[in-house]
């Protein structure tokens, strides 16, 4: 059944959508099955997105169809559609009237994920009006809060060394935190990895006692404040609260060096949600492991990472990994900059809309997957700046001379990068850093041609 006479109206003008506030915009890319006409199928989707199903029904009076969503332009050729959301379709909160980013997952990349008639379709982009984004939380930290702990400018503090406990599963308590000692002496920050939790062999109570301990010697061997970002994921809103109450309590006078790590994709956004509102002071680290599954380049469903770290920012995620930008293991390219810069400005542009966030916190862009001290300079050209989280879990546990060396070597590269000065030449005065390139030579050969012989004896010992 042909909907486009209900639910497309490409005679819509997106500047007076915008001028209007009233409607969420999104913009899609969408094929038909097979030899589907695109403005039917795309009316369809929009149907199905909002106030209607596959067939006409009786119930259906004026008032529906004024919460119509619209498609108000297509583009076949590069199949591209835009669909527009009165604002008054998304589910609202009763004990606040606050919205919930799970309402705008159901209608926008909901049912219309499985239709008959779309071959597929994936999310670019979207965009939110101010009154319906004045309704989300928003983030309350962020890396100035890190920033303000260790100490440094909270406008302009420069990359925050991290790593995460590797191996990614497998230490008993006292190793993982003789791992968390090694590294602080060196770095700033460690997380979790994302699986880490309360397996039987490593009990999340005994573990948090021992790195909260570790935090505590390793501070006073440093003189430096140190942080640690403790994964409190779990199905059930109460297992939650119970790990971020226990982490708390059990780093004591520490615990504002404490952010919590939530696998925001697999748990949802109630799990982001239960940690944002539940611990508001708490630096919010949303992992987003699985992500791949929708957001990779392969995939022509769903959204994409962009849409992800968009509706992050919305859910008050204090950061967010947003890859490595083709500068690690994971898929990404530069271009993904973009993502960065959208979780970080006051007034974003996406690749289909200009978001005005209005005052919205930042959202930290994370940094995290196969990187290692010499891969460092060129992400940061890409991005142009340093203000970032960075975590190296094989790029500090897989430096020749350990964690600690590692943990420095990532902090030299970074000050080599922020001073201007070549990373080999960096390397010939900063010994942890001319041990990385021994320690990542396949790294070193691809982007230091002749290291070997300008690093010489300072690399080798
Ligand atoms: C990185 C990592 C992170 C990935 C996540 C891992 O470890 O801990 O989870 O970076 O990817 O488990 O692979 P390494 P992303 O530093 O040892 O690679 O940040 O793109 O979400
Ligand atoms: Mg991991």
């Amino acid at each position: 059944m042909d909907q486009s006479n209900r639910y497309a109206r490409l005679d819509l003008d997106e500047k007076a959508l915008i001028a209007g506030g009233r409607h969420v915009l999104c913009a899609y890319t969408m094929k038909p099955k097979g030899d589907g006409d695109y403005l039917a199928t795309a009316a369809h989707f929009a149907a199905e997105s909002s106030t209607g199903t596959n067939v006409e029904v009786h119930t259906t009076d004026d008032f529906t169809k004024g919460v119509d969503a619209l498609v108000y332009e297509i583009d076949p050729e590069n199949e591209v559609m835009k669909i527009a959301y009165p604002v008054e379709l998304f589910d609202r909160n009763i004990i606040d009237g606050r919205a919930m980013l799970a309402s705008f997952l159901t209608l926008t990349i909901g049912n219309n994920q499985g239709m008959g008639d779309v071959a597929h379709a994936k999310m670019r982009d979207f965009y939110v009006p101010p009154a319906y984004l004045r309704l989300f939380d928003g983030p309350v930290m962020n890396i100035a809060d890190m920033w303000r702990v260790l100490g440094r400018s909270v406008t302009d503090g420069g990359m925050v060394v991290g790593t995460i406990i590797k191996p990614k599963l497998g230490l008993r308590p006292q190793p993982f935190a003789d791992a968390c000692y090694e590294f602080w002496l060196g770095g700033d920050f460690i997380k979790n990895d994302e699986p880490q939790g309360n397996q039987v062999f490593a009990p999340l109570k005994e573990t948090i006692r021992l790195v909260a301990d570790a935090m505590k010697r390793a501070q006073d061997k440093t003189g430096e404040a140190k942080l640690f970002s403790a994964n409190i994921t779990a199905d059930d809103h109460y297992e939650m609260l119970a790990r971020g109450e226990y982490i708390l309590e059990t780093f004591g006078e520490n615990a504002d060096h404490v952010a919590f790590l939530v696998d925001g994709y697999v748990a949802g956004p109630a799990a982001i949600t239960t940690a944002r509102r539940a611990f508001p002071h708490q630096f919010l680290h949303y992992h987003r492991a699985g992500h791949g599954a929708v957001t990779s380049p392969e995939s022509q469903r769903g959204y994409t990472a962009f849409v992800l770290s968009k509706m992050a920012r919305l859910q008050g995620a204090s950061g967010i990994h947003t890859g490595t930008m083709g500068f690690g293991k994971m898929e990404g390219d530069p271009s993904d900059k973009i993502m960065a810069f959208m979780l970080t400005d006051d007034v974003a542009e996406g690749p289909f809309y200009r978001q005005d966030w209005l005052g919205m916190k930042p959202t930290t862009p994370i940094i995290s997957g196969g990187m290692n001290a010499l891969r460092l300079p060129g992400f940061f050209d890409n991005l142009g700046h340093s203000n970032v989280i960075q975590t190296s879990g094989g790029g500090a546990f897989g430096h020749v001379d350990g964690g600690t060396a590692g943990a420095i070597s990532l902090r030299q590269a970074h000050d080599a990068w922020k001073s201007g000065v070549g990373l080999v030449d960096y390397a010939k005065e900063h010994k942890e850093l001319a041990r990385a390139f021994e320690s990542f030579p396949q790294d070193a050969d691809k982007l230091y041609p002749g290291w070997r012989e300008a690093l010489g004896a300072v690399a080798a010992e």
